[in-house]
């Protein structure tokens, strides 16, 4: 699919530079990550999310899910805080991240938005394109849903149709699947990752993203960029434990190891 594009308008994302952290920096210093997820039998997605944004170095993270796996998400995830759902997005929070573990609704709320999961709702796409500070984080079927296709996206079809989605506008878009791709943002150029491989055909695996999307960009890199970031290491996480088998858990143990190198 590459051949087919104008080489000026696609760039192969490159190892992201984080910038060093300060010597006195504290938990404040590194945002604070809303997570609205996890219903019943679907508490491992609030888990997965919340472990993405920790690993890769968000200072708080507070799960907002359903009152009865409040427990459950609790006891696997000690670093977070976990409260249910009371119908409003607690101030203390700077980026949300809505939709992982069956949350259909996207609470109101004025900034910085990751949706992904059962928050990508039919027909609702481009309202989220138009949105500044948000990303959306569909696979190919969730993609086709947000953009009422008739069925989910071929590999050779997915730059042409991010490009045509994304171009120019503030939401940013990243379609999902091997090669991931980055539009939107208000810019023109399209992102290819090139890291990960089919040991991220697992359930959880997008959960675990959308949480290190958050803990990126809560820790002040723009959106664009907070994508760009989660996307490259989250792949390069399973390429660094490559083959069938791989948990999203493991993944998010190596993450550690990848960003200090
Ligand atoms: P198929 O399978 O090819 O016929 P859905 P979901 C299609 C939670 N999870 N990749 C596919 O068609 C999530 O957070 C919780 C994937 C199918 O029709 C969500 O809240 C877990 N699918 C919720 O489950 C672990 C592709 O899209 C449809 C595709 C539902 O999320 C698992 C799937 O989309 C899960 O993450 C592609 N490249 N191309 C947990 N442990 O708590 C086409 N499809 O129905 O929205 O389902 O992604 O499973
Ligand atoms: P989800 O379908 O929401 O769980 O997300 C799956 C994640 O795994 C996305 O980040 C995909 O890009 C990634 N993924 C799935 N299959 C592959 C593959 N064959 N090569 C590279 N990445 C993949
Ligand atoms: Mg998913």
């Amino acid at each position: 699919p590459l051949d087919r594009e104008p080489a000026g308008n696609l760039k192969l994302l490159d190892r992201p530079r984080l910038a060093p952290r300060n010597w006195d920096a504290h938990k404040g210093s590194f945002g604070h990550v809303g997570i609205r997820a996890g219903s019943l039998g679907m508490s491992g997605a609030a888990v997965l999310a919340a472990k993405g944004a920790l690993r890769v170095g968000a200072g708080l993270v507070t799960v907002l899910c359903e009152p009865e796996v409040r427990a459950e998400i609790a006891a696997q995830v000690p670093e977070a805080m976990v409260r249910a759902w009371k119908g409003a997005v607690p101030e203390e929070i700077d980026v949300l991240l809505a939709g992982p573990g069956g949350i259909a609704q996207v609470p109101e709320w004025d900034g910085p938005l990751v949706v992904d999961a059962s928050a990508l709702k039919e027909g609702e796409g481009r309202r989220w394109m138009e949105r500044p500070g948000t990303a959306i984080t569909p696979h190919p079927g969730e993609f086709a849903r947000l953009f009422r296709l008739p069925r989910p996206l071929l590999m050779e079809e997915r730059l042409a149709q991010a490009r045509q989605v994304g171009t120019g506008k503030p939401g940013v878009l990243l379609l999902k699947g091997a090669q991931s791709v980055v539009a939107g943002g208000a810019r023109e150029e399209l992102w290819i990752n090139p890291t990960g491989n089919p040991g991220l055909a697992t359930g959880g695996s997008g959960d675990l993203l959308a949480g290190m999307v958050a803990g990126f960009r809560a820790q002040g890199l723009p959106m664009r960029e907070a994508v760009a970031a989660a996307t490259w290491f989250h792949g390069a996480a399973a390429d660094r434990l490559p083959g069938p088998g791989l948990l999203p858990s493991d993944l998010a143990d190596v993450l550690p190891e990848l960003l200090r190198d």
